[in-house]
């Protein structure tokens, strides 16, 4: 086995390996064996294979005890990798989360993801302040004096749970005099997506157990099981200077006080509870279900789903229809032979059928964007058979006309992202331009003038290459170590001045775990950094001295790309549009997006940011939409052999700076 063999088969398993550890493995009589024997029982804390991890020791044991137990005299021993999940019994009534914990089986055992890295330090909490939104974005219902049984409708709509792609074309005559037409003009709610359920994955470790649930919701109630895996997070990872508060189990708000300061409001790091229990995808989508409906509910009167099956709520007092509404997440979508819209909503009590003609242009176009796994309300009047909702009206929680942009703070933040250090398309020449205008040595006057009010420099992801993050990406490396990468990352940081607060967020590059939310980068990783900069999670919630910018890096992009029409990669923005509509970082559970289920649903948009920076798709975009800045930044790194292939065009060296007491942004350009 040589180098390249092993680093192959340890990317293969979803690892990095240092050079010395290769080494080590090399020298081996049988590498192969030693290395399965690693990959088969590393601890899921670790991401990069170092010589500490070649347990020589318990190689030749496990050898001897295959021995004795095989009676053979050599071979390896097989073992299950600790904490993987074992699927308890589940009842058949919630088909959401049971494909979703399906899927999660499916991508533990697939390669590629990194295991979870969990710095002990901790960072931030739950924002609570957040107000209901009482804006009365409210749904003009009209009844109907005829709604008919969802089987008169169709004879290939059997009941509410089997409705496929087979509406018969009597039906849209059918229901078009049967239902109100009305959609209000000044529905907030205007654009969404289709998408599909896939990936989730959890590889995160920690010892917590999970709280046996109430009741079941999204989900039965099964016990849950308590993990007994081993963690060496707290050993990797201690306390870094002023960057990393010290450890504590209690989310709090994490305060960075001086000239610049900072706050942490919301992230992950050190509060990852997630071990890949069934429960864990309950409750995750319980917090989801729950935060955002709790949104919708401020402008819509909704029922529990199971009331809808009730006959009473679906006649009023004068014998017509009543329209009625319900909030759900929406658990499947297809389009019928006829080309109307069906789709499934679930709420805790039940799920429920929806169908949207093709006739009725406007919400049409919304159920067409509609996205797996959002949480929306459904106005609309129930079928005489109890089975399928004729719907008038949706509502996305969105962002209230109400919100206010918080004033006077004073100065600027830099915004950049996918610096891609390492990579041998890293741009220096223009980086180091960049540092120079930071340092207030630009050229230029004007550039010199701003750069004196930059207080701010924020990092949204992809600060190095890394390896093994794409196949062959060390054909374009010019750092074949991650931990090099890192330190001449470190090296220019060093060169930011000190009075600027640098925040640093991972993105898909980063040494950390793939699945999202991500924690900071580990304090062997930060501890090369000068005292200004402070590591958050992926997404983060920052306050920048009264200005609450939210950093994702925004890997969901792709998902938004490739589902919601009119979104692409040129215009960015249009992509973190939709995420705010639905209040939410990456609506669809899975997919490109590996998501860890965290207790917290920490790709909830709540509270209202002033800011949304984003980052990966490598293009420059700016939008503002309802008082919110949403820009996504470029890169530094020139074109890659895959975007070549793709067709997808970068946009390095431009980098947008906010102006934070009017919100005003420039671009400057730095190629
Ligand atoms: O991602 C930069 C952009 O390019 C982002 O839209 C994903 C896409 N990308 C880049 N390389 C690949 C491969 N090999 N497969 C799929 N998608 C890719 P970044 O995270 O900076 O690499
Ligand atoms: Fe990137
Ligand atoms: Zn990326």
């Amino acid at each position: 086995m040589n180098e390249i063999d092993i680093v192959r088969a340890v990317i293969e398993e979803g690892y990095q390996i240092s050079p010395q550890a290769v080494e080590l493995i090399k020298l081996s009589n049988s590498p192969e064996s030693l290395l399965k024997y690693i990959l088969s029982t590393i601890d899921d804390c670790v991401f990069v294979i170092e010589p500490e991890h070649v347990d020589l020791k318990g190689f030749e044991a496990s050898k001897t005890v295959s021995r004795i137990i095989s009676g053979t005299s050599s071979g390896t021993v097989s073992q299950m990798a600790p904490g993987k999940i074992s699927s308890p019994a589940l009842e058949p009534a919630d088909s959401h989360m049971i494909k979703a914990f399906d899927s999660a089986l499916v991508a533990l055992k697939e390669p590629g993801t990194f295991s979870s890295v969990k710095p002990d330090m901790v960072s931030s909490a739950e924002v609570s302040d957040s107000k209901p939104e009482t804006k009365p974005y409210i749904l003009s219902s009209q009844g109907s004096d005829s709604i008919p049984d969802s089987d008169s409708i169709s004879d290939s709509i059997p009941d509410s749970d089997s409705i496929s792609d087979s509406i018969s074309d009597s039906i849209s005559d059918s229901i078009s005099d049967s239902i109100s037409d009305s959609i209000s003009d000044s529905d907030p709610v205007s654009d969404s997506v289709p998408g599909s359920l896939s990936n989730p994955v959890c590889p995160s470790a920690s010892s917590r157990s999970v709280d046996k649930p109430a009741s079941s919701f999204f989900g039965h109630a099964v016990s849950p099981s308590t993990s007994n895996r081993a963690s060496r997070e707290d050993s990797l990872f201690s306390n870094h200077g002023n960057s990393f508060p010290s450890s504590s189990r209690d989310e709090e708000v994490r305060r960075l006080p001086g000239r610049n300061p900072v706050t942490v409001l919301s992230d992950i790091t050190g509060h990852s509870t997630c071990v890949g229990e069934y429960m864990q995808f309950v409750q995750y989508f319980r917090d989801r279900y729950s935060r955002l409906s709790e949104i919708i509910r401020s402008r819509m009167n909704a029922r529990p789903i199971e009331s809808l099956k009730r006959r009473s709520f679906r006649r009023g007092s004068d014998g017509n229809t009543e329209e009625i509404s319900i909030i759900g997440m929406v658990s499947d979508i297809s389009t019928t032979t006829n080309g109307h819209k069906i789709f499934s909503i679930e709420d805790p009590t039940g799920s429920f059928s929806v169908l949207i003609r093709n006739s009725d242009k406007e919400l049409f176009e919304l159920a067409s964007r509609l996205l797996l796994d959002e949480v929306i309300g459904v106005t609309g009047s129930v079928t005489n058979d109890g089975k399928l909702m004729l719907a008038t009206k949706l509502l996305q929680p969105d962002v209230p006309n109400s919100v206010q942009r918080r004033t006077g703070s004073h100065g600027k933040a830099v915004l950049i992202s996918d610096v891609h250090v390492g990579s041998s398309q890293f741009l220096e020449d223009s980086w180091l331009d960049f540092l120079d205008f930071l340092k207030g040595e630009s050229d230029s006057e004007d550039m010199r003038e701003i750069a004196a009010q930059v207080r701010y420099l924020v990092v949204a992801g992809d600060l190095v290459d890394g390896i093994g993050i794409y196949p062959d990406q060390e054909m374009e490396l010019d750092i074949l170590d991650v931990y090099e990468q890192y330190r001449k990352a470190a090296e220019y940081f060093r060169e930011v001045p000190e009075h600027i607060h640098v925040i640093i967020s991972p993105g898909n590059h980063d040494a950390v775990r793939q699945a999202e939310p991500q924690p900071a980068l580990p304090e062997r990783i930060c501890a090369d950094f000068p005292a200004n900069v402070t590591f958050v999670g992926n997404p983060a919630l920052v306050d920048l001295d009264g200005v609450r910018i939210l950093i994702y890096h925004g890997r969901s992009i792709d998902d938004l790309v490739a589902s919601v029409p009119g979104v692409s990669y040129q215009e960015p923005a249009g992509a973190v549009l939709e995420m705010l509509k639905r209040r939410h970082l990456a609506p669809t559970y899975g997919s490109r997006v590996s998501i860890s289920p965290e207790k917290k649903d920490y790709f909830i948009i709540d509270p209202v940011p002033d800011i949304i920076h984003t980052g990966h798709v490598h293009t420059l975009g700016v939008q503002r939409y309802k008082n919110v800045l949403l820009v996504n930044s470029g890169t530094w790194q020139a074109q890659t052999e895959f975007q070549k292939r793709v067709n997808l065009m970068p946009v390095p060296a431009r980098v947008p700076v906010v102006d934070l007491a009017d919100f005003d942004v420039k671009i400057l350009a730095f190629d």
